[in-house]
C-alpha cells in the first residue's frame, strides 16, 4: 500500500503532494512502483495535530480517489470520518482505511455494514492532540489485541462480516518507541486477536515513523530524517511480510515491493518444508 497525504502537514511527507495534480501523479508513480493499493488521506494523524473541517478534508480527497479510481487504481481512503468514507466509497474507493478503528466516529460502523467494503480497524486510543497521554501499558500486546478485540466485536455485533476486516497495531499511534517495537517483535500475536481459529489479515503501518528515526539517529535530539528512514522501512517490509502481515504502508514503494515478492518467493520454498516436518 502506497501512501499520498494530501495534506500540508503530515507526519513525513507533509506538503509534498498537498496540490490535487502532484498528489493524482504521485498515487500514479507509486502504482506503477508495485504498489497494489493506494491508500489517500486528507487529514493529518501528526502527533499533535488538531482536526480539520469534514469540508476540507473532502475538498482534499476528493478529485484523487476519482482521478486514481479512474485510472484503474485499487484506492483505499484514509479517514476517521463516515462522510468521507461514504463518499470516497462513491468516487470509487475500494477500502476504508480507518486509524481509530470506528471509534472516532459512531456512524462508521454502520456504513462499513451497509457497504461491504474492506475495513482496516487499527489500534487507537485518542486524537492526534493528544495521544501520548494515552501510551500507558502494563502489556501493550495484550492491551493492543484486546483492544482491538473489542472493536471488532462491536464490527460484526453491527453487521459486518468479519471477512471484511484487516487488523492494524497502529505503530507511533498513544504508543511510545519501546511500545511500537514490542508489538513488531510479536506481530504474530495481533491478527489472532486472542485466538487461534481464523487470524485477520494484519497491516502494518511503520513507514518513515519516528521509532525508527529515535532508533536510527544520533542521540535522541537527533533523529534521522524521515525521508533517509525508507531503507530501514524496507528491512521492516520484510521482516513483516516474513512473519505473515498482509500488506505494509509505505511512503517509498520500490524498495518494498521487491521485499515482498522475495519474502513471498521465500515463503514458497518454506511449505515443503514445513510439510515435511508435519
Ligand atoms: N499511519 C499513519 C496514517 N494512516 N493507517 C494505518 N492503517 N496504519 C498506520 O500505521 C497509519 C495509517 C500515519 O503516517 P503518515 O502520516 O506518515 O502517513
Amino acid at each position: 500500500m502506497g501512501v499520498v497525504n494530501v495534506t500540508p502537514d503530515s507526519f513525513s511527507d507533509g506538503g509534498q503532494w498537498f496540490g490535487p495534480d502532484a498528489a493524482i501523479a504521485h498515487g500514479l508513480e507509486l502504482a506503477a512502483a508495485g504498489a497494489d493499493i493506494v491508500d489517500v488521506g486528507g487529514e493529518s494523524t501528526r502527533p499533535g495535530a488538531l482536526r480539520i473541517s469534514e469540508e476540507e478534508e473532502l475538498r482534499r480527497v476528493e478529485p484523487v480517489i476519482s482521478a486514481l479510481a479512474t485510472a484503474g487504481v485499487v484506492v483505499s481512503v484514509d479517514t476517521m470520518r463516515v462522510g468521507v468514507a461514504e463518499r470516497a466509497i462513491g468516487y470509487g474507493a475500494r477500502l476504508v482505511n480507518d486509524v481509530s478503528g470506528g471509534l472516532a466516529d459512531p456512524g462508521m460502523v454502520g456504513l462499513i455494514a451497509a457497504s461491504g467494503v474492506p475495513y482496516v480497524v487499527m489500534h487507537w486510543r485518542g486524537h492526534s492532540a493528544d495521544m501520548y497521554g494515552e501510551a500507558v501499558y502494563a502489556d501493550v500486546v495484550k492491551e493492543v489485541v484486546a483492544e482491538l478485540s473489542e472493536r471488532v466485536t462491536a464490527l460484526t455485533d453491527a453487521g459486518v462480516d468479519p471477512a471484511q476486516l484487516i487488523v492494524d497495531p497502529g505503530l507511533g499511534f498513544a504508543k511510545l518507541p519501546a511500545h511500537s517495537w514490542t508489538l513488531l517483535s510479536r506481530l504474530h500475536e495481533i491478527g489472532c486477536l486472542g485466538h487461534e481459529a481464523a487470524p485477520f489479515p494484519v497491516l502494518v503501518g511503520a513507514s518513515r515513523k519516528g521509532f525508527i528515526a529515535r532508533l536510527l539517529g544520533d542521540g535522541p535530539e537527533r533523529l534521522r530524517a524521515f525521508a533517509e528512514c525508507d531503507d530501514a522501512t524496507t528491512a521492516l517490509t520484510m521482516y513483516a511480510a516474513m512473519a505473515g502481515a498482509w500488506c505494509v504502508r509505505v511512503h517509498a514503494v520500490p524498495g518494498s515491493a521487491d521485499a515482498v515478492r522475495i519474502a513471498a518467493r521465500l515463503g514458497a520454498e518454506r511449505q515443503p518444508i514445513q510439510e515435511h516436518l508435519a
